[in-house]
């Protein structure tokens, strides 16, 4: 079934100029760009989209970091795009990353780890709703 996630490339991706060359990894692997935004997540913003989080000892850490740049938000579609999205990303542990994910090219550490994706079908309608409130 056609299904629509959303990818988050995270401030250290963009500092580091990955942009366009994670856009591309989404595209060689099937997905097509339906919207994209650039923005800057400020406290309350990034509070809201890691509200799941509130209270682990990442979380002030997670917060600084989404707030510490510019991040873009690709809203990508394809055949089971939630886990197949998932499965290109990457694990967030660096020891549990596979080759060839953009997380094992692109990130840093568990923190910065240059993108988000959904992780399930609901997330992804509560992500996508969050960051493109605002119109495409
Ligand atoms: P993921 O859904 O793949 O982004 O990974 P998790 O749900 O495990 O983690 C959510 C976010 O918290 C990720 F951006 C990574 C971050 N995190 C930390 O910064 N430290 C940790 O110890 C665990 C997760």
């Amino acid at each position: 079934m056609i299904e629509q996630s959303l990818l988050l490339i995270k401030p250290d991706a963009v500092k580091k100029n990955h942009v366009g060359h994670i856009i591309t990894i989404t595209e060689e692997h099937g997905f097509t760009l339906k919207y994209m935004k650039v923005l800057q997540f400020d406290r309350e913003s990034a509070a809201e989209f890691y509200m799941m989080h509130e209270g682990k000892d990442f979380y002030e850490k997670l917060l600084d970091f989404m707030c510490s740049g510019t991040t873009v938000a690709l809203l990508l579609e394809r055949i089971d795009a939630v886990a197949k999205l998932r499965e290109l990303v990457g694990d967030a542990d660096p020891a549990k990353r596979k080759p060839d994910t953009i997380r094992a090219m692109f990130a840093d550490g568990v923190t910065e780890n240059a993108v988000h994706a959904s992780d399930s079908p609901l997330s992804a309608k509560r992500e996508i709703g969050l960051i493109f409130k605002g119109g495409y």
